[in-house]
């Protein structure tokens, strides 16, 4: 087939565009096989085999890849499904507990590898795994699974991309390695040099593989996706505005007139998914934040006396302290949400929420257990004050839902956030101990920092400033300028002018939060 001549405005968007290409990041994408459909056949694996399909409602939202053989696709009706496999074995998935248990499982085996994972959806995450190239000489920059167009690999990157991109095939194998052996459940890998390659390349050769885009067949990647509305981030809306500019092609969006893009869509949004229609996204693998709340809520026909709400709260308060206590963090609020009946059969909903203390006779750094009865008690109590501001029990009243959430969690030294980089800096609960014990792969480097690109570092930094609590209840060296929440023998060995880094940042603590969100890249941020 003979290409379209984009003529002159494509090359130069080319030249401009591609200068602003960086490729010293070396990214996986990491996306599980069938999710759902894996997690019901480990918890019973005489469906192994058989065609599988999780329902939600009348849909069903996933099936295995026996099913899709046999004709089952991804959000297709009970009924087509089951009229083009007659032996679709259905599995209930309205219940998402144990996806999210198996979605927590495999982002802590993917933090062993690297503390900057970002979480996307339940069943996808980004590694950043830039600081660990180079540094195991064991490694033979081999790849390890599919290079896209191998024909063309034989080309170098001037830049060096190419071997480490290679070294990173050999870690994806090894996640992927980890995640079928600790926890039964397989999975594809995508490896390029940034997160948009990293989760396009990766869907290039399912199930239960991984592929590698070297740097030079970039372009080529994006132009298989022939439409624009194939690039991750760019929705229907997007699309219509794009179509109406008579852009309905990737070569065509390259192509575009950025004053013209500018106009119609702005000057961020169009900068930006022209740069992504180049293959070219810089946005970082962000560490994924824990939850502000936790909570759950149960819905039911009507209640309504105290003793049944109290019953409904005590189970429920069972479930969500099993998720807090997970977590580990201990709340310092609370909240009830209640959906009132009206006379009129319509229903509202409203919520309350109060401060409640549950450190009573526990060290604030004391891991976090069930709570004892009187913190159970304490827990019903202010639920119960809570309910009678919302419902006037003199008058009759029905409820047709009760639902807890808990929050106002510590953050920094004060709750060791499983998944944040503060951890590796933060001093511990116990005496003698300044840093996590060792992982399966050995300790975090503190080194890390030094090691990342500077704009990635910078920002790291700022994430890092912002979640510095601003009192401590952690020891500090007495003959040490070092700021408050990181441990001090780690913050000695940190380069100097990243200690400065953290010094100003406690003077100056200005939260990364109060950025702007990107919408355009929220697909990156989805969790
Ligand atoms: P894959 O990655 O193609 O092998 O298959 P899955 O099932 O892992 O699909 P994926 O990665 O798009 O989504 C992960 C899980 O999220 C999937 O198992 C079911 C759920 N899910 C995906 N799309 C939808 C949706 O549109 N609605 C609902 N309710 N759930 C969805
Ligand atoms: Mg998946």
């Amino acid at each position: 087939m003979e290409e379209e001549d984009l003529g002159d405005d494509f090359s130069y968007n080319s030249v401009a565009i591609q200068s602003s290409e960086k490729h010293e990041r070396v990214i996986i994408h990491i996306d599980i096989d069938c999710f759902y459909a894996q997690v019901e056949m480990i918890q019973n694996p005489s469906l192994c085999g058989k065609p599988l399909g999780i329902k939600q409602k009348n849909i069903v939202v996933t099936c295995n890849y026996e099913a899709r053989a046999l004709g089952v696709e991804k959000l297709m009706s009970i009924k087509t499904a089951l009229e083009k496999c007659p032996s679709l074995v259905l599995a209930n998935g309205e219940d998402l507990k144990k996806y999210r248990d198996m979605s927590e499982k495999i982002y802590q085996i993917l933090q062993s590898f690297s503390p900057f994972v970002e979480k996307l959806g339940l069943d996808e995450n980004f590694i950043d795994i830039s600081h660990k190239i180079n540094k195991s000489p064991e490694i033979k920059p081999e790849v390890s699974g599919h290079i896209f167009e191998e024909k063309n690999s034989g080309e170098t990157c001037a830049c060096g991309c190419t071997d480490r991109l290679k070294e990173g095939s050999i870690i994806a194998q090894e996640m992927r390695n980890q995640l079928k052996s600790e926890l039964g459940i397989t999975s594809c890998a995508g490896i390029a040099c940034n997160k948009l390659l990293a989760k396009l390349i990766g869907a290039t050769h399912k199930p239960n593989q991984q592929t590698t885009l070297f740097s030079a067949s970039s372009l080529n990647l994006m132009k298989s996706l022939k439409h624009p509305r194939n690039i991750p981030g760019i929705g229907s809306a997007m699309n219509r505005k794009l179509e109406v500019l008579g852009i309905d092609t990737i070569e065509k969006l390259q192509a575009a007139d950025l004053f013209k893009l500018v106009e119609a869509l702005g000057a961020k949004t169009a900068n930006q998914i022209q740069q992504l229609s180049f293959g070219i996204d810089n946005s970082r693998v962000k560490i994924t934040d824990r939850p502000k709340s936790i909570g759950a809520e149960d819905g039911f026909p009507t209640i309504k006396s105290e003793t049944e709400v109290r019953k409904k709260l005590k189970c429920l308060l069972d479930r969500v302290w099993e998720l807090v206590e997970k977590d580990g963090r201990r709340p310092s609020q609370v909240k009830l949400t209640v959906r009132k009946l009206h006379a009129t059969n319509h229903s509202v909903r409203e919520a309350r929420q109060t401060a409640i203390d549950l450190t009573t006779g526990f060290p604030s750094n004391a891991p976090l257990g069930p709570l004892s009865e009187n913190q159970e008690k304490k827990v019903i109590t202010t639920l119960m004050n809570l309910f009678e501001k919302v419902v006037n029990c003199d008058e009759s009243w029905q409820v047709t839902l009760l639902g807890i959430s808990f929050s106002g969690f510590p953050s920094g030294i004060e709750s060791p956030a499983k998944n944040s980089i503060n951890k590796y800096f933060t001093c511990s609960s116990r005496p003698n101990e300044t840093l996590p014990p060792p992982t399966k792969r050995g300790r975090f480097d503190e080194s890390v920092l030094q090691e990342l690109p500077d704009d990635i570092r910078q920002e790291v930094l700022e994430d890092m400033k912002c979640q510095m609590p601003s009192s401590s209840t952690s020891q500090q060296s007495a003959d040490f300028d070092c700021p408050k929440g990181v441990d001090p023998q780690v913050f000695r060995e940190l380069p100097v002018e990243i200690q400065k880094e953290l010094l100003a940042g406690e003077k100056n603590k200005k939260p990364i939060a109060t950025k702007k969100p990107n919408n355009l890249l929220q697909y990156f941020r989805k969790v």
